[in-house]
């Protein structure tokens, strides 16, 4: 009989210790099934790559769209993949079709619209091809999403920007300040940001737009202005380049961390209500501050000389140990390859309704810390290089 209860007693044990880890298995699986998908349009850009780590990190299933291209090398995001949770797909934000497909396939719960011809000098050479990825692509992503009868699922993040304010009608610039965009680039976002707002009126969707002022990182395209500048130094306190070549030093920007920014898009889709935000520091630097800091890490004291085309950036003097450079020397010059058609030169951003309606801090990472991490990256980076991209640079080939 004891054996016959003890057997009992084992019995009935064994079950609820079985049910407990069926019933964990259980709720494993559900956190597995409820993981929220996002698909990232632009997942190879700087933005891209940092939005996925900081979505994988929260446990999203990660999906982004890639382009055929000749070079397979995605250097941005080569260390991720391969991981579980990220995966990769062939679409054309100018090909409504793969669009419509992929948002069908995936059923995303948020979209990041990041893909786009970011480079606003570009986009003088290539205003069609601009208007055509930057604006009605936005309209095609809105779109894919109502075909596939999503849009009381998915959220919709727009890649909004500082470019909007253009030739600035006030300083610093707010959610309510008018836009007077001042480029192809700027005109193309226009029509996104509009399209965002209307399909958000019209039909309910949650869509929003982040105005994001300008952000880099040791991630930024080698083109745009901070990162040219701060390979550039490394470069030629390398001895690997005599000369750097830059357009309008005055211009103003509110420069922020990339990696920072990104936490903002997630926090925008996290809101309650659909709304848009400015993104920015509230700090202003001009590129001529930027360059002076970008060449002091790299071991360069520069006092300038002339103006407008003119104007030169001197060695005076060299605190880096036994760099390439003698006092007197000229490192940076201007060159009128690099002005543009119409320049936006005084961008400042107020984050104030970022700050209180999303808790988000603007100044995590300040201005002087961001040109020392990318002159620390870029110092390492270039002694690893081959290429002579430096070359192409000096004579303005590579705007
Ligand atoms: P980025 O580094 O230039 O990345 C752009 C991304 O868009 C890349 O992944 C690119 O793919 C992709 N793309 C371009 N054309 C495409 C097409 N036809 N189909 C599919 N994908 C395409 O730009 P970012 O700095 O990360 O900026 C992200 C977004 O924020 C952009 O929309 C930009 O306009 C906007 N924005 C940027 C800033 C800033 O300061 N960084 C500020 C405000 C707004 P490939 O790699 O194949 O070229
Ligand atoms: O130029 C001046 C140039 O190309 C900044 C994109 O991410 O941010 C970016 O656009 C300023 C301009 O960025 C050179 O004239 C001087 O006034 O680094 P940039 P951008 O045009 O502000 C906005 C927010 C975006 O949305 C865009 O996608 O620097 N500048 N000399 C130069 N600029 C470049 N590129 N090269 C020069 O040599």
């Amino acid at each position: 009989m004891a054996y016959a209860i003890a057997y009992v007693i084992f019995f009935l044990y064994f079950c609820s210790r079985f049910a407990r880890v069926r019933s964990l298995r259980a709720r494993l699986m559900k956190i597995k099934y409820m993981a929220k998908i996002a698909l990232i349009t632009g997942v190879t850009g700087q933005d891209g790559s940092y939005l996925s780590e900081f979505l994988l990190e929260k446990g999203y299933e990660v999906h982004g769209i890639i382009r055929r291209s000749s070079v397979d090398f995605r250097e941005r995001i080569a260390h991720l993949e391969g991981t579980p949770h990220f995966h990769l797909h062939y679409a054309d934000m100018s090909d409504s079709m793969s669009l419509v497909k992929l948002v069908g396939k995936v059923q995303p719960d948020e979209i990041y619209n990041l893909a786009a011809q970011s480079h606003v000098q570009v986009s003088f050479d290539a205003p069609e091809f601009t208007a055509d990825v930057d604006a009605v692509g936005v309209l095609r992503v809105l779109e894919a999403v109502r075909t596939n009868h999503l849009e009381k699922t998915c959220k919709i993040y727009q890649a909004s920007t500082s470019e909007l304010y253009g030739k600035v009608e006030e300083v610093p610039q707010n959610e309510t300040t008018p836009f007077h965009p001042y480029s192809p680039y700027a005109v193309a976002k226009l029509y996104g940001y509009w399209i965002i707002k209307e399909y958000r009126e019209a039909y309910n969707m949650f869509c929003c737009s982040g105005i994001l002022f300008n952000h880099e990182s040791e991630r930024r395209g080698e083109t745009f202005v901070t990162r040219k500048i701060t390979l550039a130094a490394a470069r030629i306190a390398h001895g690997m380049q005599d000369c750097l070549y830059l357009g309008n030093l005055d211009s103003l920007r509110d420069w922020g961390y990339a990696k920072d920014y990104v936490e903002c898009m997630w926090l925008i889709l996290q809101h309650d209500t659909p709304e848009d935000f400015v993104i920015a520091t509230g700090v202003q630097h001009s590129v001529r501050e930027f360059a002076t800091l970008a060449f002091k890490h790299a071991g360069i004291e520069l006092r300038w000389e002339g103006k407008g085309v003119d104007e030169k950036g001197i060695v005076a003097a060299v605190t880096g140990n036994g760099l390439p450079v003698t006092v007197g020397q000229v490192v940076v010059a201007v060159s009128p390859d690099f002005y543009r058609p119409t320049d936006v030169v005084n961008l400042l951003g107020d984050p104030s309704k970022a700050k209180r309606e999303l808790g988000w801090n603007p100044q995590s990472t300040s201005f002087e810390e961001l040109v020392e991490l990318m002159v620390k990256h870029d110092m390492q980076k270039v002694t690893r290089e081959h290429f002579n991209l430096a070359e192409y640079l000096e004579k303005g080939i590579v705007k």
